[in-house]
């Protein structure tokens, strides 16, 4: 197999699910630590009728397990060093914006939390591993999202742009890329953690604050992140010319086949690619609202205003490459409910896929799926692509001689790899392959340890106990084989 030379090979984390350490050197709570899996209709927050407002009221009987996470926030320098080892030329992880501004709203930055970053970054770079850093990874202070109803709220922008300004001028020079706002498209099935939204005047129902959220606001905080996104980029521009800047979406939506060749089911796909990815996409990558949003907004009886500067902005200021996530492919059908989760959309099995993730999560395979979205989107785009997720999660124990054999994991990073090469092939620009997640970490959709992506394993249950000892998995050797070979040893 081919892979340009200067191919990334790396891998991929987030603040929440990795660092732990919520409340230390002056972080103030985010999204994520008030839920137990980010698919949770649960949030640790209540209602207070007096104020009239939620406020944080976290559950006794759950772990929150990311309060903890795997420590990387005390142990990234032994983390990094084991990533070295497999020969990673890049990481990705994103800052903890509540470290940076602990409640989002005040003016001056957290210099502890700053600090942080400035040794992580630096440690990176030490290493030969260009840091790719997510802006905002699920991780929206709690205070900006209970206090102003999150990117529903005009007022969101400002305090975003007052973080990206600091943390673009602070580190300026050590991040090679930035990214935005981690699967910003997942914004309408999982508005709390993707857009921090919630409806936060009279709710319907105050005891199910996900289910109040109204189409109007969710709607709202598509604008309002739409121009932040485009100021961010012109701000990076600006700020840190020698970096790029690119989204970062969920692309597994791409790969939506029809079931057949009903004509229904061709357009039902065409359908979902565009209310699973491209909606938020075209924007950022082509500068423009489209046009088939018009007919939703009519349907969910919302209306948006854009001025003439907001169009401007956002025509102009369009992102330098196009970075995702992928982990499954789905298929169409019109008789068929579809549902969703964090691998993206299901609908009906696909009867020609031969592998599926062993049970509990059992997420289809599709390594085809990921040439066909690098090309599908490359197409669309003709923008610089890099794979910032993809990845399997296993219910994995140590064996006798304590490691694991974790063969499956192999073979689906074999399988996509070669598609990767074959997209490249087709003449794709795919600048790079990060795998989710290279170390175990906690789950983003279920909130737990026992799904685990690592090649690196972390001694951490779902009760909460473990040592935190890092274990290297039989993956880690084949890793680092296909990358000091330049991906020919496939
Ligand atoms: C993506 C998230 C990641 C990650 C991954 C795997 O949606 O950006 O944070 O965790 O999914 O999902 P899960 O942990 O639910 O298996």
């Amino acid at each position: 197999m081919k892979f340009p030379k200067n191919f990334y090979w790396g891998g991929a984390i987030a603040a929440n699910q990795y660092e732990g350490a919520w409340d230390t050197d002056g972080k103030a709570p985010n999204v994520t630590d008030v839920l137990v899996g980010i698919m949770s209709k649960d949030p640790g927050i209540k209602w207070n009728e007096d104020k009239k407002k939620y406020e944080m009221c976290l559950n006794p009987d759950k772990v929150y397990l990311s309060h903890e996470a795997v420590d990387g926030y005390h142990r990234y320098k032994e983390d990094l060093a084991l990533m070295k080892g497999m020969g990673f030329n890049a990481f990705r992880t994103s800052i903890a914006w509540g470290r940076i501004f602990p409640n989002g709203d005040e003016e001056k930055p957290n210099e502890a939390g700053l600090k942080f970053y400035d040794n992580l970054f630096d440690e990176m770079n030490k290493l030969g591993m260009d840091p790719v850093i997510t802006l905002s990874h699920y991780e929206t202070p709690l205070h900006l999202i209970t206090e102003y109803g999150g990117w529903s709220n005009p007022k969101m922008i400002d305090f975003w742009c007052n973080y990206v300004k600091t943390v673009f001028t602070r580190y300026k020079g050590k991040v090679k890329i930035w990214l935005t706002f981690n699967e910003v498209n997942a914004l309408f099935r999982m508005p709390l953690v993707a857009g921090g939204v919630l409806s936060i005047k009279d709710p319907a129902d105050p005891n199910d604050p996900i289910g109040s959220t109204t189409e109007q606001d969710k709607w709202d905080a598509y604008h309002n992140l739409l121009v932040a996104n485009a100021m961010t980029v012109k701000l990076c521009h600006e700020l840190d010319p020698d970096s790029q800047i690119g989204c970062m979406m969920t692309a597994s939506g791409t790969a939506t086949y029809p079931y057949d060749c009903d004509p229904k089911n061709v357009l039902g796909a065409l359908e979902t690619q565009r209310r699973m990815v491209f909606y938020m996409s075209d924007p950022m990558c082509l500068g423009i609202i489209p046009t088939y949003i018009n007919k939703w907004l009519e349907e969910d009886h919302v209306t948006l205003t854009w001025t003439d500067e907001e169009l401007q902005l956002i025509k102009e200021n369009t992102v330098d490459l196009f970075t995702f996530s992928y982990y499954r492919s789905t298929t169409f059908d019109v008789n068929t409910n579809l549902k969703v989760d964090t691998g993206g959309v299901v609908c009906k099995e696909n009867p020609f896929l031969k592998d599926k993730a062993p049970k509990p999560w059992g997420w289809a395979v599709d390594p085809d799926g990921l040439r066909y979205t690098l090309n599908v989107i490359y197409d669309r785009y003709h923008l610089p692509m890099l794979i910032v997720e993809n990845g399997v999660g296993l219910d994995e124990n140590l064996n006798d001689q304590g490691t694991i054999d974790d063969d499956f994991r192999i073979h689906y990073i074999e399988e996509h790899l070669k598609n990767v090469s074959y997209a490249i092939e087709d003449g794709v620009d795919c600048l790079g392959y990060l795998y989710w997640g290279p170390i175990d970490v906690v789950s983003a959709g279920t909130g737990e340890m026992k799904k685990r992506y690592g090649f690196v394993y972390v001694d951490r249950f779902n009760d909460g106990h473990g040592t935190l000892e890092r274990k290297i998995k039989k993956s880690y050797y084949r890793y680092k084989e296909i990358i000091e070979s330049n991906g020919e040893k496939l």
